[in-house]
């Protein structure tokens, strides 16, 4: 089932039927088992027509994230060990993420306050002060206040790969700034783990002609889901739980940056298609 966050309420989509939930956003997915708490409300909740949901989703989708946290990991692909083997090469540094690939602790970074969230169809910024900038197309999990994964969507750490290179410790502002995270459209709620052949994809367009475009599965990561959120919670508590995106599998070509204005598709097989517009912060 996928549930969205919309100004009008929250929608739910269940067995081919949509429906309209009110309440807290943060109780309502903060929940020991998130798929039978919905699949029980669809059954005393306000149902809507296709038309009514398609228009909410139109012209009220909101970012699906309420008083959560979002965080990272990082290089938990080769490819990603890989392009940042690369770009720091000449500072000396790449062997801290060959390390890192091999070592039991992932990389987990902070990576966004939820009001510097952008959610589908919604601006994401490149800095000025950066000279290469890439979306990182990632899976993202939404895990309970008591740690377990309830739930999947799409997410994009963007990042500035010129800061990230000159010094691995100018990671957080390579990362983090105004509109570097998105995550959308929806909450996929299921009762059983994703399927590792699950596919995600990433198109970027720049004056409608595409620039780049790449595809996958999410079976090459190096890490497991379950040990991505058990070394979160380790030693920190999430009051209402937490959005993890668990790193990127998909790098554009060394030469490629992106611009003001390129637009980013990323879609996750079963979830849906985040697309995010390049800004620059005003
Ligand atoms: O180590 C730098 C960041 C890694 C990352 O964001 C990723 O692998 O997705
Ligand atoms: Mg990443």
């Amino acid at each position: 089932m996928h549930l969205y966050k919309t100004s009008q309420g929250h929608l739910l989509y269940h067995q081919k039927n949509y429906f309209l939930l009110q309440g807290d956003w943060d109780a309502l997915i903060n929940q020991a088992d998130l798929f039978h708490h919905l699949t029980q409300l669809s059954g005393t909740s306000e149902k809507i027509t296709g038309e009514a949901a398609t228009s909410l989703l139109n012209t009220n989708l909101l970012p699906p994230i309420g008083s959560q946290e979002v965080w990272a990991a990082g290089v938990t692909y080769l490819r990603s060990r890989n392009a940042r083997m690369e770009e720091s090469e000449d500072t000396g540094a790449a062997d801290c993420y060959q390390r890192v690939y091999e070592a039991e602790r992932p990389e987990l970074f902070f990576k966004s306050l939820p009001h510097r969230v952008s959610g589908h169809g919604q601006l994401v910024n490149i800095r000025k002060d950066s000279k290469w900038d890439v979306p990182e197309p990632e899976l993202a999990l939404y895990i309970n206040s008591l740690g377990k994964i309830q739930a999947y969507i799409i997410g994009n750490d963007m990042s500035s790969r010129s800061i990230e290179g000159e010094n691995p410790l100018y990671l957080p502002q390579a990362k983090m700034y105004e509109r570097s995270a998105a995550i959308g459209p929806c909450l996929l709620v299921i009762d059983e783990p994703i399927a590792l052949t699950t596919s995600i994809a990433i198109t970027i367009y720049r004056n409608g002609e595409k620039m780049f475009d790449d595809a996958t599965t999410l079976a090459n990561m190096k890490r497991t889901l379950n040990e991505l959120a058990g070394w979160l919670f380790k030693e920190m508590d999430f009051e209402t739980g937490a959005f993890l995106m668990t790193g990127t599998c998909m790098v554009p070509p060394n030469e490629f940056t992106l611009k003001q204005n390129d637009v980013v598709n990323i879609s996750i097989e079963g979830i849906g298609v985040l697309t995010n517009t390049i800004a620059l912060k005003k």
